[in-house]
C-alpha cells in the first residue's frame, strides 16, 4: 500500500521506522470527534489528582511558571505514519510527580483531556525523561489541531496514549483503560512489538 504523503525512507533513518510503519513529512491530524471549542486561558485550569500526598491544580498562568525543557523524539500513529525529530517544549511530567508525591502503591498515570478523552500509561512510563506536557511543536505554540493549549507527549508508544488538549493528570494505584485503549487498541502500544490491537 502506497500513501499519497508517503516518503521514501533513506538508509540511515531506515532504523527508526516502526515495523509496518511507513515516514511522512507532513503532520497529519487524528483524533475522535470535533475539535474541542477553542479554550479562553482565562478559564482553562490543570488538575492534579489521584492517589498523591499532595493533590492540586493551575491556572494557565500557573502552569507556565513551572520549570520548562525541550526534547526532540519520532512519532508513530497506529494508522501507520510515523514522523521523525519532532521538536516539543513543556513541562516535564516527572516534575508534576514529583510536586504531587504520589503515593507509594501508585503504578499508573491516566491521562485526561477535554470532552473526556482518557489514555493511560505505566507511571514508569509517564516517568521517562522525554515524557511531556507540551505547550510548543517546533518553536511555535500548538495550534488547536494539535491540542492547543496543551497535549501529553508520551515516548516509546503509539501515538494516541499522547493525549491532546490535556487538562489534567490522575495517579492511580490500578490501570483503568483510556478511550482507544476501550476501542480495540493494545494497552502495551509499543510500535516496535507492533502491538496495535488488544486480543479482546
Ligand atoms: N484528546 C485527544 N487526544 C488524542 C486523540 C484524540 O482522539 N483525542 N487521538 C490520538 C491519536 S490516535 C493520535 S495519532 C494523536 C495525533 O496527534 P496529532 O493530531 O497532533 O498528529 O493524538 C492522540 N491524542
Ligand atoms: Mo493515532
Amino acid at each position: 500500500m502506497t500513501f499519497p504523503w508517503q516518503k521514501r525512507v533513506p538508509d540511515e533513518l531506515k532504523d527508526r521506522i516502526p515495523p509496518g510503519q511507513v515516514l511522512t513529512d507532513k503532520f497529519p491530524v487524528l483524533h475522535f470527534g470535533r475539535l474541542p471549542e477553542y479554550p479562553d486561558l482565562g478559564d482553562w485550569d490543570f488538575r492534579v489528582f489521584g492517589e498523591v500526598e499532595t493533590p492540586f491544580t493551575l491556572s494557565w498562568a500557573e502552569f507556565r511558571q513551572l520549570p520548562v525543557t525541550t526534547r526532540t523524539l519520532d512519532i508513530h500513529c497506529v494508522t501507520r505514519w510515523s514522523k521523525l525529530d519532532t521538536a516539543w517544549e513543556g513541562v516535564p511530567f516527572s516534575h508534576i510527580a514529583e510536586v504531587a508525591q504520589p503515593r507509594p502503591a501508585v503504578r499508573f498515570v491516566i491521562f485526561h483531556a477535554e470532552g473526556g478523552y482518557t489514555s493511560n500509561v505505566p507511571l514508569t512510563t509517564a516517568m521517562q525523561p522525554a515524557c511531556l506536557l507540551a505547550w510548543s511543536y517546533d518553536g511555535q505554540p500548538l495550534t488547536a489541531e494539535h491540542g492547543y493549549p496543551l497535549r501529553a507527549i508520551v515516548p516509546g508508544t503509539y501515538f494516541w496514549k499522547s493525549a491532546k488538549w490535556l487538562r489534567g493528570i490522575e495517579f492511580s494505584t490500578e490501570d483503568r483503560l483510556g478511550f482507544w485503549e476501550r476501542n480495540g487498541y493494545n494497552n502495551n502500544a509499543d510500535p516496535w512489538k507492533e502491538e496495535r490491537y488488544s486480543d479482546g
